[in-house]
């Protein structure tokens, strides 16, 4: 069986894609950074999220002898011309302080009304081998930003980000629900062919 490792230290998003890979008959043995702990974080030097995927997946082959996903993500807002975008986690300063960046982008927007509220949750998802071999595939999930946080699920942007077509916020869905439409479950599907095609077991 194929070892492959996925650039991250979030349960969840193993956890996501090894059910995306099993259900589509995929039984690589998935396995998370932690397996790894002497790997030193990768400098997310890119100015897209697709660079960013790239160099962390990359770094991670080169490191580990296999073959590496990596994904990056973030919100975009279009009044903003995409911002926070690749900033997303560090918004406010701090990376990783969601509730700060929550609260920092929320009062950004406090004068925007309604119907120029429109945002994007965007996510690339790369695949690279250790000979350099390199994929990239991206996903969005399209909605529009709330006034006030509402929900605790996810994380986050997740309780200001309403889809388009719903009337709940992501932070108010089932973790199901949200990575049947979510910006990374998109992409982590459409990685799906391309393991095929480069990992063929
Ligand atoms: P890694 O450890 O895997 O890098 P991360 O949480 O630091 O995970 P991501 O690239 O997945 O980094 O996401 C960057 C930021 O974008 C994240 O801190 C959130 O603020 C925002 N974000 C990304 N996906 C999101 C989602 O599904 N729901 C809410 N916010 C999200």
């Amino acid at each position: 069986m194929t070892r492959l490792i996925l650039a991250t230290r979030n349960a969840g998003k193993i956890t996501e894609l090894r059910a995306i890979l099993a259900d589509a008959g995929l039984h690589h043995d998935l396995v998370g950074a932690d397996a790894y702990p002497d790997i030193p974080d990768v400098k997310e030097t890119g100015v897209t999220f697709a660079e960013n995927a790239l160099l962390k997946a990359h770094a991670l082959a080169q490191a580990t002898g296999l073959p590496a996903v990596a994904d990056d993500s973030g919100l975009c807002v279009d009044v903003l011309n995409g911002a926070p975008g690749i900033f997303s986690a560090r918004w406010a300063g701090r990376h990783g302080d969601d509730k700060a960046n929550l609260e920092l982008l929320l009062a950004q927007l406090g004068d925007i009304d309604d119907a120029h509220r429109g945002a994007h949750f965007a996510c690339a998802a790369a695949l690279a081998l250790p000979d350099g071999t390199e994929r990239v595939v991206e996903g969005q999930l399209r909605g529009s930003l709330r006034h006030t946080p509402v929900g605790t699920n996810g994380f986050g942007y997740d309780p200001i980000l309403q889809p388009e077509g719903e009337s709940r916020t992501c932070a108010e869905l089932s973790p199901e629900e949200k990575n049947a439409i979510s910006h990374r479950g998109k992409a982590f599907r459409a990685l799906v062919p391309v393991v095929r095609e480069l990992l063929a077991q």
